[in-house]
């Protein structure tokens, strides 16, 4: 007998008076929230404080009924929130109770802070964004590694983060259907030329066709799995990574990647005047990222090849590389596969939208093939910007 039942606002509320996170007597309001694709987000307001209660549903919200889904991914999110608050303990939220059965995790209601896409939207540019990315992303990736872990207590670690289900989306959405005529693209019929030229691309198509290879087979880490700029929310102080269903081991460079890419399809949506703090902030969480990376490298590492000459820096490039490679991969699904982006979608002008759509994908395409090419984030925003005229 299956002891899932989805919520209501009504049985939100008495879920959370019965765990005590609120006394009985205690007037409470409650609202869904959720603006994801996945699940439902329910948002207890009393007195004196909020929380917010993440229920997974059997199915995918984006699509409905039809696109069942498994519940599973509650305690991998749950799991891995965990993780990431050991390793991460400022970039996180605070998880309250979970609830496998239930598929629900209780967490902090981080209401004071925004989606970082709504605000990049808005022109707001915050900051310490990809400072504090950058340092959770250093922190979770390489503490889950074997570097940090050992090969054993890292198998063991992976053994528990298989995904197969949310892993398939990936493969399936990023990896695949933007390559081929699959029933699950949506493209602006205007676009169909240019779509058509990447079916059409052998060259590119082999390149996804490595790249997606190495996220099947690359156990390197135990990544976020969807870590784009709506995964994130952000303060001009505060930066707290969210949503991570979608974890399993992985290529080092994937979560990385998804952060950039966004950030790039942020800066098409915004007057050129207004992309520089875009530009800095994928310098910054390169920067970050491998100044963190080898302070942790240097002060715990259980790998006996570590003091090797070399080692250390044929490891960035590679995870560099790599990452350019799922950037741009990330970028020409945003803007054909299933999953848009409103930072694409929100252009209001058609002819500025469809400009926008079509640099994403030519310079995602670019970043695909030619990812070889880039050892630097700056080479990165030079070859975007060439990308642009
Ligand atoms: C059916 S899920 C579509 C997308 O939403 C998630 O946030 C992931 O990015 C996934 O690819
Ligand atoms: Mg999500």
């Amino acid at each position: 007998m299956s002891l899932y039942e989805s919520l209501t606002t009504e049985s939100a509320v008495s879920l959370v008076k019965k765990l005590g996170l609120f006394a009985e007597s205690e007037t409470l309001s409650c609202q869904e929230v959720g603006d994801g694709n996945l699940n439902y987000v329910f948002r207890i307001i009393g007195t004196d404080k909020s929380i917010i209660v993440k229920q997974a549903l059997p199915y995918a919200k984006v699509v409905g009924e039809s696109w069942p889904l498994t519940l599973e991914r509650a305690d991998i999110e749950n799991r891995a929130l965990r993780l990431q608050g050991q390793f991460a303990p400022n970039y996180a939220p605070k998880i309250y109770y979970s609830d496998k059965n239930l598929a629900l995790t209780i967490m902090e209601d981080l209401s004071h802070l925004e989606i970082a896409r709504t605000g990049l939207i808005t022109g707001i540019d915050y900051p310490l964004l990809a400072q504090h990315t950058g340092e959770f992303l250093a922190r979770t990736l390489y503490g889950t590694s074997d570097f940090a872990l050992g090969p054993q207590e890292k198998k063991k670690l992976q053994n528990t983060f298989c995904n197969p289900e949310l892993c398939d989306i990936t493969e399936g959405l990023v990896f695949t259907d933007p390559f081929f005529d699959a029933d699950t693209n949506d493209f602006e019929e205007a676009l169909r030329p240019d779509v058509e030229k990447i079916w059409q691309d052998s060259i590119l198509k082999l390149h996804a066709a490595q790249l997606k290879r190495l996220f099947l087979t690359s156990g390197d880490t135990l990544l976020h799995g969807d870590l784009h700029t709506g995964s994130i929310f952000a303060s001009k102080t505060e930066t707290k990574v969210i949503d991570p269903e979608f974890a399993f081991y992985g290529p080092f460079g994937f979560d990385i990647a998804h952060f950039t890419a966004n950030l790039f399809i942020n800066a098409l949506s915004r007057e050129e005047s207004r992309r520089t703090p875009i530009y800095a902030h994928v310098v910054t969480v390169w920067d970050v990222f491998i100044s963190e990376f080898t302070r942790l490298w240097n002060e715990n590492n259980t790998e006996a090849f570590a003091p090797t000459d070399g080692y250390l820096e044929w490891l960035l490039a590679d995870i560099f590389e790599q990452a350019t490679g799922f950037m741009g991969l990330e970028m020409i699904r945003r803007t054909i596969g299933l999953a848009h982006v409103k930072d694409l979608d929100g252009i209001e002008d058609e002819a500025m939208r469809l400009e926008a759509k079509r640099q994403s994908l030519s310079i995602g395409a670019h970043f695909v093939k030619d990812r070889a090419r880039y050892t630097t984030a700056d080479q990165l925003v030079a070859a975007f910007k060439e990308g642009l005229e």
